[in-house]
């Protein structure tokens, strides 16, 4: 069964969006997500220049070798850009698979290994007794496991905070230029422990807490901070300093035995293959769409697996719901999955662009069992929301020193 086609399509239902469509000569199609946040048309030319040329006419079933094609056969390998268009393609083509069998792809991974996929869902306040409000509000609705993420005294803007804005899509927005933010360590310390303390003291142990760091802390403050919020007995304290040195997390392991998650940033197996093998984490977080796929998700959690690794796929409102879909079908049929990040299923007017049968119930999600991904894509809505120029924030220090946003 050939390709016969593939189509690259930018929109922006309140923030870009990069899917990937590929055609079969008997017209039956794959949906991809391609969507690097802040970068969408480096994928998207990516794509259109250098690889659409390459598939057409090949076989739509050889997932794999389509996708080493795409990784080995290409000379400069690895990084967001080129994985994501990897991604895209290969979601695709487990896509076509799936509705060429009448099954979906959870059914071609292996089967269910669990009845739905749990959740952590997301509490961001302006000062602690807000956030706290917030983790109320997803304990009522059903959620066991939240993050919680608050605004810090003194400083104007956080990462996870959305401030006037009622989403993530609004707070994204169309921004012209990075918008510039300032961050403060000492000012961070002073709030996190202390909003934990409350949290549990209000809460207890009725739900899980989680911590994204979002890399802004050096391992001996990772490994500080780590101490400091074990006996409030995170699920994970996430990004607790930059992936890219996978050494920082043997000093932040010797130190704390607060469960770690990193990954969401890491496009192939290289990335993590030390941090897995070594057990610096406790979570691999990478994600479909910047993790070479299905196909690429697979290798590495098979790979954490052997270490007691589990999974937490990154969830946020970047990744489209095609990617959503594509974690439902590998976390409902991959033993060592943990938990998945989310963020609700998209603003209305994405609503309006992709249509899946995925269900929320008490906490969990529940996919259905149409063939392949389970997600359309309807390309005329699309069109009614072109792509606009946006751009992640940038974060400085309070003296102007560039840092981690
Ligand atoms: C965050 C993301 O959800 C998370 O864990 O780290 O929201 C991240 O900031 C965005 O995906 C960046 O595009
Ligand atoms: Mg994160």
């Amino acid at each position: 069964m050939n390709i016969q086609d593939i189509k690259v399509f930018v929109c922006s239902p309140g923030r870009n969006f990069v899917t990937v469509k590929v055609i079969t000569e008997d017209g039956t199609y794959g949906l991809g997500d391609a969507t690097v946040n802040g970068r969408e048309l480096a994928v998207a030319t990516y794509l259109e220049e250098h690889v659409v040329p390459c598939l057409i006419g090949r076989d739509a079933h050889s997932i794999e070798d389509i996708w080493q094609y795409l990784y080995q056969g290409v000379y400069w390998r690895r990084g967001p850009i080129t994985m994501a268009a990897i991604a895209a393609i290969d979601m695709a083509l487990w896509d076509i698979k799936g509705k060429v069998s009448g099954l979906p792809v959870y059914q071609l991974l292996g089967g269910k290994c669990r009845t739905g996929v749990n959740l952590y869902a997301h509490a961001n306040g302006e000062n602690i007794d807000d956030t706290l409000d917030k983790v109320q509000e997803c304990i009522d609705q059903g959620f066991k496991a939240v993050r919680l993420q608050s605004a810090i005294p003194g400083l104007s803007e956080t990462y996870g905070v959305l401030g006037d804005k009622k989403d993530y899509f609004e707070l994204q927005g169309n921004r012209p230029l990075p918008p510039e933010q300032e961050w403060s360590t000492a000012k961070y310390f002073k709030l996190i422990p202390e909003l934990f303390k409350k949290a549990r003291e209000r809460f207890g142990n009725q739900v899980h807490f989680l911590h994204d760091v979002h890399s802004r802390l050096t391992p001996i403050e990772s490994a500080k901070l780590g101490k400091m919020l074990e006996k409030y007995n995170l699920l994970f304290l996430e990004d607790a300093s930059i992936a890219e040195n996978q050494e920082n997390y043997k000093l932040i392991r010797h130190h704390t035995t607060t469960p770690l998650a990193l990954g969401e940033t890491y496009n192939t197996i290289w990335d993590c293959k030390d941090l897995l093998q070594n057990q610096l984490i406790d979570y691999i977080r990478v994600a479909a769409t910047h993790a070479g796929g299905i196909t690429g998700v697979k290798k590495i959690s098979d790979f954490a697996a052997v270490y007691n690794v589990r999974t937490a796929p990154h969830g946020a409102p970047d990744l489209s719901p095609i990617c959503f879909a594509a974690h439902m079908h590998l976390n409902i049929s991959t033993h060592n999955f943990g938990i998945q990040e989310f963020v609700g299923f998209g603003n209305e007017e994405s609503k309006t662009i992709f249509k899946h049968g995925m269900t929320l119930e008490n906490g969990m999600v529940l996919i259905d069992d149409a063939p392949g991904l389970g997600v359309d894509f309807d390309e005329t809505k699309a069109s009614e929301f072109p792509y606009k120029r946006s751009y992640l924030p940038v974060s400085r220090l309070e003296d102007g020193t560039l840092w981690h946003w």
